[in-house]
């Protein structure tokens, strides 16, 4: 039997991680967020398709993408958490399961970073543990697809 395939989509400027401001999002390079995600993935009988790009109109086409073609979806829409309707609107009308994730805590952060247009069309929010929320969120989108069957 084929892997079910999460996509895990990754928004601006998340291809810097590890170069600078460890202090806020880890020491982790994104890199090495993919290879430990696929190891989890790999332990829940999932597969992985992890992509990062710095464009709203990208992200968009993938969570389109996503929808058609994977069994899941996580994503840290980065800045466009908290500025992309359109972004909310390719979520909403994608109808898999959806986890979005950040590494920080943005309710702990500056005023502008507290809300996220976007986690509305999620199933569920991970945040504040950094790398850590990755595989914890494949973990929610097992959870997730097993309880469709039911
Ligand atoms: O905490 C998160 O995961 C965020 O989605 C990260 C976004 C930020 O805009 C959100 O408010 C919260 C920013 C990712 C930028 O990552 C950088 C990493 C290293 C150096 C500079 C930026």
């Amino acid at each position: 039997m084929t892997a079910k395939t999460v996509f895990i989509l990754n928004g601006p400027n998340l291809n810097l991680l590890g170069a600078r401001e460890p202090e806020i999002y880890g020491s982790d390079t994104l890199a090495d967020i993919e290879a430990a995600s696929k190891v989890k993935a790999g332990e829940l009988g999932l597969s992985v398709d992890f992509r990062q790009s710095n464009n709203e109109g990208t992200l968009i086409d993938w969570v389109q993408e996503a929808d058609k073609h994977a069994t899941g979806l996580i994503i840290n829409p980065g800045g466009f958490t908290h500025t992309s309707i359109a972004l909310l609107d390719a979520l909403t009308a994608a109808s898999l399961p959806k986890i979005e994730l950040h590494l920080s805590n943005i309710h702990a952060r500056e005023a502008f970073r507290q809300k996220s247009i976007t986690a509305g069309a999620a199933n569920g929010v991970i945040m504040g543990i950094g790398a850590a929320g990755y595989p914890l969120a494949l973990e929610a989108i097992k959870s997730l697809i097993e309880g469709q069957k039911r």
